[in-house]
């Protein structure tokens, strides 16, 4: 088959994307955005994913972790909205994601295993049909659980990275060795989901068939434990915001990019993440400018 096409994405393509909050917006008109992030193993993912989705403007950012690593958030961000979840919990109905209150977007599975409840309930939600979430992204431990019974909308996310992407695809029935612009895609029609590929290039795939786009100017010092957590996070505040699943991909790729562009003095110094979601805001202005 021949080569797809790729077209390379550029700060004009997504400027305009931006979510400005209205002159009249409450936290709650700009988005609501709910993590199922962090457990015992990788508390840290949790304090990632939150920095990064309230770096990039959320009206509010919610949390669902066991205590102990909500404490750890708390240390870092006390503006996050903590739902505490049992430890022990094994019952993925036991994980009730409507009753934690308004939610326009979710994230689901940094620093999760594959077994955990919330990454079940996550994905449950944001299936198509009898899902109630249809916004969100699916990354790390819940991509592990996510399976041919599952299909989504192109507002929901998959944020792979190429190992996940080639477990992913043997699950699918997708061949794992194909090249990422064709891997990309074939996810994207197996699942209905857009594709985020990340990488050395970050590839997104749209849900909707949609043409192929690659964002290729990071720096490799993001080559470096949660970046991709803070991927997440910023991706998960701008589909709350309201933009469709392959625009909020494209700017959130351009925006983390950037901010790690910013954190390592232009790849010159080593970064890491947490730097990166402290130099969203400075990022997202350059975008603008
Ligand atoms: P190889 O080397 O090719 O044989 P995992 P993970 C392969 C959380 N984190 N990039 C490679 O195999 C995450 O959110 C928590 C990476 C490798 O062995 C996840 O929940 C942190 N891997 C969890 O940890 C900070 C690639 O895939 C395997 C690859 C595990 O995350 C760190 C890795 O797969 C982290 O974000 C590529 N481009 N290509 C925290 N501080 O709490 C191939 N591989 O072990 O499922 O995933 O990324 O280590
Ligand atoms: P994760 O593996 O989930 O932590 O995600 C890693 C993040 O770092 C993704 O956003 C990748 O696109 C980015 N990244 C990893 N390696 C490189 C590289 N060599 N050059 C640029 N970006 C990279
Ligand atoms: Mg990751």
């Amino acid at each position: 088959t021949a080569a797809p096409t790729v077209l390379r994405l550029e700060d004009a393509d997504v400027r305009a994307l931006f979510p400005h909050p209205d002159r009249d917006a409450s936290k709650y008109t700009r988005g609501v955005v709910a993590l199922a992030a962090g457990s015992e193993q990788f508390p840290g993912a949790a304090v990632l994913t939150a920095s990064g989705a309230a770096r990039t403007g959320a009206g509010m950012v919610r949390c669902l972790a066991p205590e102990r690593v909500l404490d750890l958030v708390l240390r870092e961000r006390p503006e996050i909205v903590t739902h505490p979840i049992a430890e022990t919990v094994v019952d993925p109905g036991a994980v009730d994601l409507a009753a934690v209150g308004r939610t326009d977007a979710l994230v689901v599975g940094p620093g999760l295993a594959a077994d955990d409840p919330r990454a079940t309930a996550g994905l449950d939600g944001l299936r198509e049909g009898t899902g109630t979430l249809r916004r969100g992204v699916i990354d790390a431990g819940a991509l592990s659980a996510l399976t041919t019974a599952h299909r989504f909308g192109p507002d929901v996310v998959l944020t792979p990275h190429r190992g996940e992407a080639e477990r992913l695809a043997t699950r699918l029935e997708v061949d794992p060795e194909l090249p990422g612009a064709q891997l990309a895609p074939a996810l994207a029609r197996a699942t209905g989901a857009t594709v985020l590929l990340k990488g050395a290039i970050t590839l997104i795939a749209p849900g909707d068939g949609g043409p192929l786009r690659a964002q290729d100017d990071a720096t490799a010092q993001l080559a470096t434990a949660g970046t991709g957590d803070v991927l997440a996070g910023v991706l998960g505040t701008l589909l709350a915001a309201g933009l469709p699943g392959p625009d909020a991909a494209a700017l959130a790729a351009i925006l983390h990019g950037r901010a790690g562009r910013l954190a390592s003095r232009d790849g010159r110094q080593p970064l890491v993440a947490l730097d990166v979601a402290a130099h969203l805001p400075e990022a997202i202005g350059t975008i603008l400018a």
